[in-house]
């Protein structure tokens, strides 16, 4: 056993640091050059300070990937905290995403993507390509199974076999879609067409795995091919999130997801919730270095808050929170004080991927936590909300940094 490092010798292990505006695709990030000057910026993109919403998502990947210079504003979602007034004064109904394109907003992220497409060229193939709108259908059709399969309670006898089924047909014309390239990817070549599968595919391999016990990425050839492809690309792995972060911030956005109690989803309900999380397929690509020192980097970075923000007290949590760095980065044994477990679990539950850090960074963290809680007890901390996520209200972050 060892004592807790102080954050001074914490800091000093740590020299990990990303370039915001012309480095790779992160979540940080306010302002993206790709290497040209401000002066070029004609775009600002406003998305949520959570770097979840699935309709950001969409239009934050094509920026990237075709690398137009761009401004970011992070905006409240309703389930989490206030809406912005400057924000409702820009777009009254206070959804996202919007641009302001040369000082003209445009909200709905299809009309944002046409607009783009027309100022800057199209991704391989445009939104209103012959190719491209059948793909666009067969996303809405995948994704109307899914929210019938995941967010309406069971009543009728036979009813969640009836929606699994019915996923499960429509799965399988995706599978044929993709299959008909040589690409992984829907068309010859990444494009359009995958950045609007993107965001809720990726909800659906998290939300199906946990709730219904079923791994759309294992258990389809196809689109574990696509998933791999997807993660060979910086951009994505910039926007993608973990199993964890899904599936807690899914319930207050869909109105309730419901799990089919089967003995797969349980397991894999305590597998997310409690880990291991390494080996989950939310993610394949290999580890990078640079994880634990990442996670270490950004805690640094927040400590304050998220001392503050946690419910047990800052002289009990925070020498625990020292004792799960210490053992994530020294792999140290670090008793912590009695009656942190809670503190540490509460920590562990609401790391959000990517807004915080990314995937391998999280899985680090939550880890550490979880083994230097375990030290402690068996406590798990209050349960997370799912009718909104106030829990995660960015404002008190905000405020300080
Ligand atoms: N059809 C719209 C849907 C956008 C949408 O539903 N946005 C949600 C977030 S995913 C939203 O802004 N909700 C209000 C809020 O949560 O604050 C689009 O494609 O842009």
């Amino acid at each position: 056993m060892t004592t807790p490092l102080t954050w001074q010798q914490l800091t000093e292990l740590t020299d990990w640091k990303i370039d915001p505006v012309n480095g790779s695709t992160n979540a940080q990030s306010t302002l993206r050059l790709f290497g040209k000057t401000e002066a070029d910026v004609r775009i600002t993109l406003f998305r949520d300070n959570h770097a979840w919403c699935p309709y950001c998502q969409k239009i934050w990947l094509w920026l990237e990937e075709m690398q137009i210079p761009y401004r970011i504003e992070k905006v409240t979602m309703f389930c989490y905290g206030k809406k912005e007034s400057w924000y409702k004064q820009k777009v009254p109904s206070g959804m996202l995403p919007a641009v302001e394109l040369d000082g003209r907003i445009i909200t709905e992220s299809d009309d944002i993507l046409i607009a783009l497409e027309k100022e800057f060229g199209v991704l391989y193939l445009g939104m209103e390509d012959s190719q491209v709108l059948p793909l666009r259908q067969l996303e809405r059709l995948l994704f109307r199974a899914w929210c019938v399969w995941l967010c309406q309670r069971s009543i009728f006898p036979g009813q969640e076999k009836n929606s699994r089924q019915q996923f499960i047909e429509t799965v399988a014309l995706v599978e044929e879609a993709l299959a008909s390239t040589t690409s992984p990817y829907f068309l010859e070549e990444f494009s359009t067409a995958d950045v609007i599968f993107t965001p809720y595919v990726e909800r659906m391999n998290a939300s199906l795995y946990y709730y219904k016990g079923y791994s759309l990425r294992e258990s389809n050839p196809r689109f574990s091919d696509w998933f791999d492809a997807m993660e060979t690309r910086s951009t994505y792995r910039g926007t993608q999130s973990d199993f964890h972060t899904h599936v807690h911030d899914l319930p207050p956005q869909m109105g309730g997801c419901y799990s089919n109690g089967e003995p797969q989803a349980l397991a894999h309900q305590e597998r997310v919730d409690h880990g291991a999380w390494f080996g989950l397929p939310d993610v394949t690509y290999p580890e990078p270095e640079t994880s634990r020192s990442e996670a270490l980097q950004r805690v640094i970075k927040h400590k304050d808050n998220i001392i503050q923000a946690n419910p047990v007290e800052a002289n009990l949590f925070d020498p625990a929170l020292r004792c799960a760095l210490t053992k994530m980065m020294t792999n140290q044994t670090c008793k912590p004080p009695s009656g942190s477990d809670v503190a540490l679990r509460y920590l562990r539950d609401r790391i959000s991927v990517p807004r915080d850090m990314s995937i391998y960074a999280a899985k680090r963290l939550r880890t550490a936590l979880e083994e230097t809680a375990a030290l402690d007890g068996d406590r798990q901390s209050a349960a997370i909300p799912v009718r909104h996520r106030y829990d995660q209200n960015p404002a008190s972050f905000l405020a300080s940094s």
